[in-house]
């Protein structure tokens, strides 16, 4: 087979996954690629967690921090949470065995906004960074590297790390080459400059991944493929939520308050997101742009329906049909897809600059249009932030969508008062779940509170809601935001001591 390694003086450093895993060790803190299921390095992470293994059995601890771009895989998150092998993980996860072992306290976790995770690193505020262990597609003659299926914090684990793990990666399409748009130009204050990115299609920056080969202590090839979960279809629900979006989105172009090929669009990922996109193929908009974290199914239906002109990511998130798919005609995807670090990927001065329109995810809402995205029942994480943040505050119009219950109905996503709170109510224009839609934009807390019940609310719950805001309007300390402290997380406390939130 051909190497993908075509700086000759490199090819002596390529060493099996063990080997490599041996060159880390007890304490050091990791930088590896990764965000979203795409792009993560997928042998050097189980060979460490044999080793880990290996040296507890030995009667010595070893534990190592992580540091990611966003979600990785069952390889990298799942081997090491399994073997009990992370001391602190950042700063987004979905894996199911880490997040059991955050929840258990038996494992530290900084939940972050993507967009501040190399900057911080970069201000040196997150300590010292030892190894750099990251998946390219391919190593060029000249020293570069062609980055993967993600781009995330590549770039800043790279230039900060004292050594660099690479996996060469053969099932990654060779064909990548030329979409990622690296930028360099990042600084830290005062010597900070304007980003030149002004549409979405911009393209500001290098091909490839610079490295300091001096730093590459080791080189492992791997052919496999990227955690690409199945795409599940729309659900009714989604499918109600998408159609709200798709009936307020024409609405505002109505209104001229939105032009016809709309603004650059961010949407998270999921049944819902997928839903909002799949109706957008066969929605009225045309010309379309996007400018999110990453592209994922209904994207590349979109781009295929021809509705969708170029999509702006850091990675993809894609089904293994839809990785297939892309992987056998990447041809035609190439110039109409730009993947670029999560920094820029996320940056609020971008975000706000182009406008984006964010669509993204909720646990639960309160009544005024806080969003919790992150810690069921206020204390159990699920995943962590990750750029909803960045697109919420920044975003032209920040929409939030949900079913309005979830777990059979015992719980209602639309409560008193949000047991943990990631996006104050100023950052929430729209929240939208099946029931209907609650444009919040410009309105005072009271007159949010009326409309979410009324339109966002699922009927079991809706007099409940009407009968906590009334007695809060009458008791309350102050009516600007009226609410009963004592009251205001009852119903949390009943899910926990009953199972439902149901009077
Ligand atoms: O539980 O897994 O046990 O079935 O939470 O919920 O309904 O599958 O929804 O996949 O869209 O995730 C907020 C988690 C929603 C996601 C969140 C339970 C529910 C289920 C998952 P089970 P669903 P989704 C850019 C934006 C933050 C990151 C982000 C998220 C599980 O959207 O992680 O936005 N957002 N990034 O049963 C208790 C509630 C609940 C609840 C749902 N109120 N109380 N449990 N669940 N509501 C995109 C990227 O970052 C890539």
């Amino acid at each position: 087979m051909k190497t993908r390694i075509a700086a000759a003086e490199l090819a002596a450093r390529v060493m099996p996954a063990d080997a490599a895993a041996s060159l880390i060790s007890n304490g050091m803190v990791l930088g590896m690629s990764g965000f979203t299921g795409s792009g993560y390095p997928k042998a050097v992470p189980g060979a460490l967690a044999a080793r880990i293994r290996a040296e507890r059995e030995a009667g010595r601890s070893m534990r190592v921090s992580i540091w990611t771009g966003a979600s990785t895989g069952p390889e990298l998150d799942g081997a090491l949470a399994e073997a009990d092998g992370i001391e602190l993980r950042l700063p987004y996860n979905s894996d199911p065995v880490a997040r059991e072992r955050i929840n258990k306290g038996e494992m530290d976790y900084l939940d972050m906004h993507l967009s501040q995770v190399a900057p911080m690193a970069w201000q040196g505020f997150l300590g010292h960074l030892d190894v750099a262990v990251v998946e390219v597609t391919g190593i060029r003659s000249d020293g570069t590297l062609i980055p993967s299926s993600s781009v995330g914090n590549n770039k800043t684990w790279l230039e900060r790390a004292d050594a660099v793990i690479l996996e060469v990666n053969r099932w990654q399409n060779p064909a990548l080459e030329g979409m990622h748009d690296v930028y360099y130009g990042t600084a830290l204050p005062p010597h900070r400059v304007p980003i030149p990115l002004v549409r979405p299609d911009d393209r500001i920056g290098q091909q490839t991944l610079r490295c300091d080969p001096a730093k590459i202590v080791a080189i492992v090839e791997t052919d496999a493929p990227d955690r690409n979960l199945p795409f599940a279809k729309p659900d009714a629900s989604a499918r109600a939520i998408a159609g709200h979006v798709l009936e307020f989105l024409s609405h505002e172009v109505r209104r001229e308050r939105l032009p016809a090929s709309l603004l650059p669009l961010q949407s998270g990922v999921g049944n819902i997101a997928n839903a909002v996109l799949a109706g957008l193929v066969d929605g009225p908009f045309y010309d379309l742009t996007a400018y999110t974290e990453v592209i994922q199914d209904g994207m590349l239906d979109l781009l295929d329906s021809g509705r969708l002109r170029m999509a702006s990511a850091t990675a993809f998130s894609l089904s293994p049909e839809a990785a297939a798919r892309i992987n056998a005609d990447m041809g035609r995807y190439h110039d109409r897809m730009i993947l670029r670090p999560q920094e820029i990927s996320n940056h609020p001065e971008l975000i706000r600059r182009l406008g984006c329109i964010a669509m993204n995810g909720l646990l639960e809402a309160d009544i005024y249009g806080a969003v919790n995205s992150t810690c069921v029942m206020g204390s159990r994480i699920q995943n962590g932030i990750g750029g909803s943040g960045d697109f919420a505050r920044n975003a032209y119009i920040s929409i939030f969508m949900t079913p309005s219950t979830a777990k059979g109905g015992n719980i209602s996503a639309i409560v008193p008062q949000v047991s943990h709170v990631d996006h104050i109510l100023q950052d929430v224009g729209v929240l939208v779940t099946e029931q209907g839609l609650a444009d919040l934009r410009g309105l005072s807390p009271r007159k949010r509170a009326d409309l979410v019940i009324q339109q966002c609310a699922h009927p079991d719950y809706r007099d409940a809601l009407r009968d906590y805001y009334a007695r809060a309007m009458a008791g309350s300390f102050g009516r600007h935001a009226p609410s009963l402290p004592g009251e205001a997380l009852s119903w949390h406390q009943r899910f926990m001591d009953t199972g439902t939130m149901r009077e």
